[in-house]
Order: C-alpha cells, then sequence, then structure tokens
C-alpha cells in the first residue's frame, strides 16, 4: 500500500519510523510518503493561509497549494487514490471503515490546519479519486495530524504482515462489535488481587464462555450504544 500525507508539519510524522509501522515501512510492505504543504508556496512568507469570504474567526487554507499537492501525488500514482481529509465534521473513522480502507492500494491524507481547507479543493479532489472526510469522535483538535497519525496505525496495522500474528487481530475489541474480555499474567496473585480462577482452570470451553460473557458484560456497562440499546 502507499500512504501520501500532506501537511505543514511534515515532523509530527517522524514517528512512523518507530514500532511495527516503522518495520512494515523498512520491509516495503507499506510506501508511506510525507509532503510539507508549503513546498506549493512561492511567496516570500510560505503562505498556506488566508481570511474567510464572508468574514468570521480564524484563517482557512488557500486552495492553490493543495491543487498542485494533490496533482503532484496523483502525477506519479498509478490509481485513482483514496483522499482522507480528518475533520471533525466527517464520517466517524470506526474499525469497519479500517479494514475497508486497509484493502486500498493508495491513500492519500490531507491535513487541514487552522478552520478548515477551501472546500473546493474537496470538490477538486473528487475529480482524482474518492474523497472521505473523516472524524475520529465528537470532540475537537487542532489539525489534521494526530488524527491522521491515528488512522494510518489503524489502517496499517490490518494490511496483511504488518503484524506479526494474525490471531492477535481477531480478539481485540470492536472486530466482532464488542469490547475486548480483561487479559491476566503472572503472577497468579499480584498485591492480594487474584486472577479469576476460571483462567487457571485449563477449561477451554469454560474460559471461552466466560471471555464471551465479560465481552457482553462490560460492553453493556461502557459502550451499551454497541449494543443498540
Ligand atoms: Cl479528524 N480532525 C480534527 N481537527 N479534530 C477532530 C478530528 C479530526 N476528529 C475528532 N476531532
Amino acid at each position: 500500500m502507499r500512504i501520501d500525507v500532506v501537511s505543514i508539519f511534515p515532523s509530527f510524522f517522524d514517528v512512523l519510523d518507530v514500532s511495527l509501522l516503522g518495520k512494515a515501512r523498512a520491509a516495503g510492505i507499506i510506501d508511506v510518503r510525507v509532503h510539507d504543504l508549503r513546498e506549493w508556496t512561492y511567496d516570500r512568507h510560505r503562505t498556506v493561509d488566508d481570511t474567510p469570504y464572508g468574514g468570521g474567526a480564524g484563517m482557512v487554507m488557500k486552495p492553490e497549494p493543495w491543487g498542485e499537492a494533490l496533482d503532484a501525488i496523483v502525477a506519479d500514482s498509478t490509481v485513482r487514490p483514496t483522499f482522507i481529509f480528518p475533520s471533525p465534521a466527517g464520517e466517524v473513522f470506526t474499525q469497519a471503515k479500517a479494514r475497508e480502507l486497509a484493502t486500498d492500494e493508495h491513500l492519500v491524507f490531507g491535513c487541514g490546519r487552522y478552520e478548515g481547507i477551501d472546500e473546493r479543493v474537496f470538490a477538486y479532489a473528487a475529480e482524482l479519486g474518492t474523497v472521505r472526510l473523516m472524524s475520529l469522535g465528537d470532540y475537537v483538535l487542532n489539525g489534521g495530524e494526530v488524527a491522521s497519525m491515528a488512522m494510518i496505525e489503524a489502517i496499517g496495522r490490518l494490511i496483511p504482515g504488518v503484524v506479526g500474528n494474525p490471531d492477535s487481530l481477531v480478539e481485540e475489541s470492536h472486530e466482532d462489535g464488542l469490547l475486548e474480555y480483561p487479559s491476566y499474567t503472572k503472577p497468579s496473585v499480584w498485591r492480594d488481587r487474584e486472577v479469576p480462577p476460571i483462567l487457571l482452570s485449563g477449561n477451554h470451553g469454560a474460559i471461552a464462555t466466560w471471555r464471551h460473557e465479560q465481552q457482553v458484560q462490560r460492553t453493556r456497562e461502557r459502550r451499551p450504544d454497541l449494543l443498540g440499546d
């Protein structure tokens, strides 16, 4: 998979070199290219924003650098990419959407700052590929960088070969619509707290049943919305 990122803070993405994603990059499983939006500015101050038409608070990202950035990325792509613009006004990013996007050949993350990007950029990007505005949830971040990092990690770890043991992908929160069951390791007693005895029983059927009950119980307590309640 190829992933391009456009941002005015490309160094935010330096951490993609560490951990699992870094190994996947080094192994050539994921080709990540981070671009500084200011590469496509030509004035002395490398301006990327301006005041909003119609007035109002804050600044809006100018369309011209974005247009050139997207053109440059598409020019050396072999497919029509999926453009993901992180936005609190977007559709909510979920595990199901991560799974869907993990099958895409080319993702482009466009990180907005300030009050957002000139709306015409989204319409232009829609001529070059598929456009998705995606939100992490109902709260506001200062820009799309942290949101893009979260989505790249969620998507990247679903690409075959990125996570060493694929079994570890199936029994986790959200993969079956439930929160994951509680986990314990040695010692069996720690600061007077015992591991639930069933886990020491060796009865794999009973353990599977207990874990599923735990999943349902914590989902009901913490995330009733997932159960449609
Ligand atoms: Cl994707 N972007 C920003 N700026 N804020 C957010 C978000 C995204 N998701 C939740 N809050």
